[in-house]
């Protein structure tokens, strides 16, 4: 008798976890970047971000008189602890949807884990093609993607800076090695010389013997596919080396931080970002004075205010639709959301219809943003 009624209380406790949010008071979404480490300007920037857009949406009761939370976790930028942490997020039956990741070498295969429960995941970062062509329907992206980014890029170069030869250097990472191999393929189709490419190993220091290889080759640009840690070594180390010509990276630099570490070498170096930068963005203005006034002194990083859209994009979503995590799904796969980045819906794969690209520029050790072209030839 005791053990049926035991066995009673059991089935009723997994229905109700079972059941997720079902009566909750709270729910919580959760933010998967890299907190530490090499990336962690990009990673603390968006959990900036992140918590602005709970803060917001809970006072502007959103979901009602449901709370909701923000659950940052770090993933460092290192696949196998992305994976670990996927698992610790879908055992939580309070998280309705993830942020995340940074690193398309994590956000991949975090996204199978993801999956497996049918939990929405938006990235604002990981740029990698094949993270929205694995035909998973949980998988959506507010930036823009490396096939575009790269060709872009080698476009950019050849027609508008007018370099017809260039080196080309990756950190073998699945979006810097993807990044670059795009350059190269469009460059090389344009006309123009690839002089080297080579990879590097993340956390490298001392590239000087690459460096003096490449110089070698007389290229008029280095392009990188990668990002700000090494990306900044290299702008300094070359310059000292006498390669004196200017860098250009993509969204993986684009961050004050590059020209911290690279110092004043760093001066007219470039870097595309998937999408215009947030003082460009008219509706972004009172989302640029409340982070200022909530962040003092921090800078607004590359991912920022996709990080804040692609949280209100789950919350708007959830507070149409409720909790069914399908019904989720298919609302964002269906939904036109006017944000601080102006409009975004999504293709069948679940990649942003807003392409835009920019190209910034280093200007007295801070990027400032340079030009908005056309994104493909
Ligand atoms: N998109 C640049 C950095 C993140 C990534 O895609 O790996």
């Amino acid at each position: 008798m005791k053990y049926a009624r035991l066995l009673f209380i059991g089935s009723l406790l997994t229905l109700l976890i079972g059941c997720g949010s079902t009566g909750t008071d709270t729910v919580k979404v959760a933010l998967v970047c890299p907190l530490t480490g090499d990336d962690a300007a990009h990673g603390q920037g968006m959990k900036r971000a992140f918590i602005m857009a709970i803060e917001d949406a809970n006072a502007q009761k959103k979901l009602g008189g449901i709370t909701i939370e923000a659950l940052p976790f770090d993933d460092r930028s290192d696949p196998k602890e992305a994976v670990t942490v996927a698992n610790q997020v879908i055992s939580d039956r309070g998280i309705i949807g993830i942020v995340g990741h940074l690193n398309s070498g994590c956000s991949i295969p975090a996204s199978q884990v993801y999956a497996k429960r049918n939990l929405v995941q938006i990235t604002p970062a990981s740029t990698n093609p094949k993270l929205t062509q694995q035909g998973l329907k949980n998988v959506f992206r507010v930036c823009g993607t490396d096939d575009v980014q790269g060709s872009f890029g080698a476009n950019y170069v050849f027609d508008t800076l007018g370099f017809t030869k260039v080196a080309v250097i990756h950190d073998k990472t699945a979006y810097g090695q993807g990044l670059a191999e795009e350059f190269q393929k469009q460059y090389l189709a344009i006309g123009g010389t690839v002089t080297s490419f080579d990879g590097i190993d993340r956390g490298e220091k001392d590239f000087k013997a690459l460096l003096t290889r490449v110089k070698e080759g007389e290229p008029q640009l280095v392009y990188y596919g990668g990002l700000y840690a090494e990306a900044g070594l290299l702008s300094k180390q070359s310059k000292e080396l006498g390669l004196a010509v200017p860098l250009m990276g993509g969204d993986g630099i684009f961050t004050n931080e590059f020209a911290r570490i690279a110092g004043s070498a760093s001066e007219g170096d470039f870097a595309s970002m998937v999408g215009l930068p947030p003082v460009k963005l008219p509706l972004a203005k009172d989302f640029l004075a409340r982070y200022a006034q909530r962040w003092p002194g921090e800078d607004v990083e590359s991912y920022d205010a996709l990080t804040y859209e692609a949280t209100m994009i789950i919350l708007d979503s959830y507070a149409k639709c409720g909790m069914d995590r399908a019904n989720l799904i298919d609302t964002i796969a269906s939904l036109t959301y006017n944000g601080i980045l102006g409009e975004t819906s999504f293709d069948a794969n679940g990649d942003t219809r807003n392409k835009a690209i920019s190209v910034n520029r280093i200007k007295d050790g801070q990027f400032v943003f340079y030009e908005h072209t056309a994104a493909v030839r």
